[in-house]
């Protein structure tokens, strides 16, 4: 569907200003800055414009792997004005992860709030994904938050209820949260070097990877809808994101909730660079035959 739509076009707005046509990348960009959820400070759909022209900035050579990732082609799929209707939103999120999974490449979701997950790990499990593994301050395990079953709240307990979930780098919850997630596995942020013992019984199966990033530190992205003390550094977030890339089969992956500061360029930045470093690791693991 997606090759049909966007065949020989490409994007000058496009991640890193590349301008590889959709048939020649392996990865494609999915901007979806979905946002009627947030319970307290807005701007999360901000956050995919403000990456894509963060990270023009960003060197494509990568010194930790010796690549340049951007050589295996990343596409940009044009600005898409999502749905108001939450359901109607994670559909369209859905056949748009479909597509592009149906074109052999690997979909790089940028939201918006956490709710656009659900629609990327319905298309995930389609093609085989087992488990939804999150990063995220919360557990996001409410049944329904503040009158929608939608919210970004309860990402985590909808998603629960059709595939495996595990959430890494928590550090609050409600009680009802903390009921509703059982059964699911949580790994809470002084658990954090455990994580893969936590995620034994997982390993080396196909999944979607969600990065909610308020799993980092406030000090380093302070402007984030929902912040949270004691977060991932950068270093943590980076290392915890390659192991997730090398223990697991990621086939589909998203960045939520990032809300840029206004006058502010090294928050976008650095969640930039989390996503080129993300495909970095995943393109070599991929070129490595490795199975994915
Ligand atoms: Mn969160």
């Amino acid at each position: 569907m997606n090759s049909e739509r966007f065949r020989n076009s490409f994007v000058v707005d496009s991640f890193l200003s590349l301008e590889y046509t959709y048939d020649e990348s392996n990865y494609v960009i999915i901007r979806y800055p979905y946002e009627h959820t947030s319970s307290w400070l807005p701007g999360s759909k901000l956050g995919p414009n403000s990456i894509i022209e963060a990270s023009k900035y960003l060197d494509t050579f990568d010194l930790e792997t010796g690549d340049v990732p951007a050589e295996v082609g990343i596409y940009t799929l044009p600005e898409i004005e999502p749905k108001v209707d939450p359901l109607e939103a994670l559909k369209e999120v859905e056949e748009l992860v479909d597509g592009v999974l149906r074109d052999n490449k690997v979909p790089v979701l940028l939201g918006g709030e956490h709710t656009v997950s659900i629609g990327a790990a319905r298309a995930a499990k389609r093609w085989g994904a087992e488990a939804f593994i999150s990063l995220d301050a919360h557990m996001d395990f409410y049944e329904s938050y503040e009158g929608s079953n939608y919210s970004h709240a309860c990402t985590s307990k909808r998603i629960s209820e059709f595939m495996r979930v595990a959430v890494i780098g928590v550090r609050t919850a409600d009680w009802e949260e903390y009921e509703n997630s059982r059964g699911s596995i949580i790994v809470l942020r002084e658990e954090l070097d455990t994580w893969k013992d936590k995620l034994s019984d997982l390993l080396g199966k196909r999944v979607h990877l969600s990065v909610d990033l308020d799993v980092m530190d406030p000090s380093v992205l302070p402007c984030l809808g929902t912040p949270e003390p004691d977060g991932l550094t950068w270093r943590e977030t980076v290392s915890t994101v390659k192991g997730i890339i090398e223990n697991f089969k990621v086939v589909s992956m998203d960045f939520v909730e990032f809300r840029p500061c206004p006058h502010m360029g090294a928050d976008s930045l650095a969640v930039a660079k989390l996503i080129y470093k993300t495909i970095a690791y995943h393109s070599r693991r991929r070129r490595g035959n490795l199975g994915l």
